[in-house]
């Protein structure tokens, strides 16, 4: 068995939940904050049997599509005001940042 950690944007995750749930895949769903943009992310539990291990990733892939976006940064210098100055960067977002475990053991209680 392995566990799935998938850390996707807030837009994506409701279809990407739904579409899971609908193949029979058991999720958790947590709301998160990554810590680059301080803007909030969702993150996604899956335990899931080896043999349906890459039908949970393909749907990942499916639902989650990479693309950029304008976002504000503070400026890492206060300079002489003491104030950090917001600018527009360019960032890619979406697509799915996972990671894989392997369930050592699974227990419902
Ligand atoms: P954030 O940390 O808010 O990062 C959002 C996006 O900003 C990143 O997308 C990346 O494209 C960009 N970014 C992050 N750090 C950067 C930097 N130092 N300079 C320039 N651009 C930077 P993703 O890489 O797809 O990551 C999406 C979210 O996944 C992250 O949100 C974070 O919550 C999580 N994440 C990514 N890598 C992680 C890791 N190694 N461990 C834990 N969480 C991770």
């Amino acid at each position: 068995m392995k566990l799935i950690i998938a850390i996707v944007q807030d837009e994506d995750a409701s279809r990407l939940v739904s579409n899971l749930m609908n193949e029979g895949y058991g999720v958790t769903k947590l709301a998160t904050t990554g810590g680059f943009l301080r803007a909030g992310n969702t993150t996604l539990l899956v335990g899931v049997d080896d043999d349906k291990f890459e039908g949970a990733m393909h749907v990942i892939e499916k639902v989650c599509k990479s693309r950029k976006q304008i976002a504000t940064s503070p400026s890492p210098v206060a300079g002489t005001t003491g104030v950090y100055v917001p600018y527009p960067i360019e960032v890619m977002v979406g697509g799915a940042t996972v990671f894989v475990l392997n369930v050592e053991q699974f227990v419902k209680l």
